[in-house]
């Protein structure tokens, strides 16, 4: 045996594990799947969905909204600072409806931070929710203290300091005066807690208590240096036990980051880039949100029913915030940056024309920027919180022309995503240069000073349904992974249903999939690995920028807030 998988053991693998890796076969002889195996024999079901109660549109009415740009509040001393005030609105996101919405800054995607590599910008996020939230920067190489780690909350004024234990801010003390309001639940086994997690009138929101969270109340300062390759980022809500239904509500908005290099190169640009944030989301009779949680004021019992343990999904695709929209372009180069914010939903997405022919896909760039060259594709899978820079060429195409971005995994109405309709010709200078970056990093295996394995499937947690890493469910107080700064690893992960698998503060590479070479879609630098059924991957990446706390995840989000978390500890 070789020191690797030594230590790949230690990790609290099996060996009967790890030769379960490498494809479904092994890991149905290893006995892994659960009650999911249901699900994995049907690999397009990321959840269920539920069914809006009101009238919808007709595709392809609502013209397609761009999140406003946020201007910061000042701007010197070498970083621009911003200030974003969470708060519930009501908006018209279908025609005639009144949704309430939890938002940054009061639209939903919420405002879009354009950033320069290299220069800080500092975000001071006022919480005027009626929960405690936390902002995370995804795919950010940011300081652990504001990573978003899922105990870090911004209290909203008047909320129960946390359990004993967690430290408050300096200066921003969170309610002195209320010792020892419990946060801490469900510890199986533990005397004289029994089944506090769901407990009404203990609301912490954490499942466990973390003598290391560094709360706040009302506000808090989070700095991202943005000394990173240049790509479309995204923030949005990371609090413990409830991510997915803040995020459902609205928390999410786009953090570009820029440079010279990149705008040097003649990408379609201004009018012509175009970003798009992806969600499905379904409305009740009322014109709220439909969500199936377990408490409706998401305020102590996490969770939602059991039909949607596998994740929620909604019957209505909604892009930067409308239902199915449309978007005037030229007969020109368009550059689609591509967010899939869903909570659960995977799309496959081809852009069709009204002839029946498909538009080539070029991708530039992955989660994690620029591709040294571009990838052709006619199709392209985007699981949730992955993103795809892609360049559309609509020249050709007569003025009238209709082009539908459609869903290829989709049923009925969610087939359909947005369109863009050729308004006119026009003259194009852009290009695609062949080379589009050349400071990819080109780590080999024989770097990797570990490798590791980490199984993701559903399990047991609190005595119910969880989703599990390594036969785990997340624990704030455990120690996971430990990493040494500047150490290079490769980390193996399976899945027995669809899983997309982030790490936070690092991007990586895909080596290897179900034991073959990555597909055509996982070049570049990645921060999210979409895992399919039964599939294994193979990643690589080194663990550099900052030392701290930090997480990895699954990303369909009711997994994340059902256990589906590890820490990672950078020393
Ligand atoms: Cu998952």
């Amino acid at each position: 045996m070789t020191d690797r998988h030594r230590l790949a053991e230690s990790d609290g693998l099996s060996r009967r594990r790890l030769l379960g890796i490498g494809g479904a076969l092994g890991l149905l002889a290893a006995g892994a799947l659960t009650s999911s195996a249901a699900l994995a024999r049907r690999p397009a079901a990321t959840g269920a969905e539920l069914r809006s109660e009101v009238p919808l549109p007709p595709a392809h009415q609502v013209p397609l909204p761009l999140p406003a740009v946020l201007s910061p509040v000042a701007t010197s001393g070498g970083a621009d600072r911003y200030e974003i005030t969470q708060r519930q609105v009501t908006a018209e996101i279908l025609p005639g409806v009144r949704t309430p919405l939890w938002t940054y800054g009061g639209t939903f995607p919420g405002p879009t931070i354009e950033a320069r590599r290299g220069r800080p910008v500092i975000v001071t996020h006022r919480n005027e929710l009626p929960v405690p939230t936390v902002v995370h920067l995804h795919g950010g190489r940011t300081p652990a203290d504001s990573d978003g780690y899922p105990t870090d909350l911004v209290l909203p004024t008047g909320w129960p300091a946390p359990a004993t234990g967690s430290q408050s801010m300096p200066g921003m003390a969170a309610m002195p005066g209320m010792p020892g309001t419990a946060t801490m639940s469900a510890m199986p086994g533990m005397p004289g807690m029994p089944g506090m997690a769901g407990m009404p009138g203990t609301p912490g929101g954490g499942r466990m208590d973390d003598p290391r969270a560094v709360t706040t109340t009302l506000t808090r300062e989070y700095t991202f240096p943005n000394d990173q390759r240049p790509t479309m980022l995204w923030y949005h809500d990371h609090r413990m036990d409830f991510t997915a239904p803040a995020v459902w509500r609205g928390l999410a908005g786009l953090h570009v980051v820029r440079d010279d290099a990149e705008q040097s190169l003649g990408l379609p640009a201004g009018e012509r880039e175009l970003p798009l944030v992806i969600t499905d989301r379904a409305f009740a009779a009322d014109g709220t949100l439909q969500y199936p949680s377990l408490d409706p004021e998401l305020r102590s019992r996490p969770g939602v029913t059991e039909p949607h343990l596998a994740g929620v999904l909604g019957d209505v695709i909604l892009v930067n915030g409308a239902p199915w929209p449309v978007r005037e372009v030229d007969a020109a180069r368009y550059r689609l940056r591509l967010l899939n914010a869903s909570n659960a939903r995977h799309y496959e997405l081809e852009a069709l024309c009204e002839d029946g022919r498909r538009l080539d896909l070029v991708q530039i760039g992955a989660d994690q920027g620029l591709l040294a060259a571009p990838v052709t594709h006619r199709f392209l899978p985007i699981a949730p919180a992955e993103r795809y820079d892609v360049v559309v060429d609509f020249a050709g195409l007569p003025p009238g022309s209709l082009v539908r971005i459609r869903n290829r995994l989709g049923t009925a109405r969610t087939r359909d995503v947005l369109a863009f309709r050729v308004a006119r010709t026009a003259r194009d200078d852009s290009r695609i240069p062949a080379a589009l970056a050349a400071d990819l990093p080109d780590w080999r295996r024989q770097d990797a000073v570990r490798v590791r394995d980490f199984a993701f499937r559903a399990g047991r947690m609190d005595g119910g349904h969880g989703w599990l890493i390594g036969g785990r469910p997340f624990d704030p107080a455990r120690s996971d992974v430990t990493v040494g700064l500047g150490d290079v690893e490769v980390w193996r992960l399976i899945a027995d249903v669809h899983h997309p698998v982030h790490l936070h503060l690092v991007g990586f590479r895909i080596l290897s999939r179900g034991g073959k070479p990555p597909l055509p879609h996982d070049a570049g630098l990645k921060d999210t690995v979409s895992l399919r059924p039964g599939e294994s991957a193979e990643i690589i990446t080194r663990f550099d920028g900052y030392r701290g706390r930090y997480l990895f995840h699954c990303h369909n989000a009711e997994h994340e807030d059902m256990g589906m978390m590890a820490n990672l500890e950078v020393i």
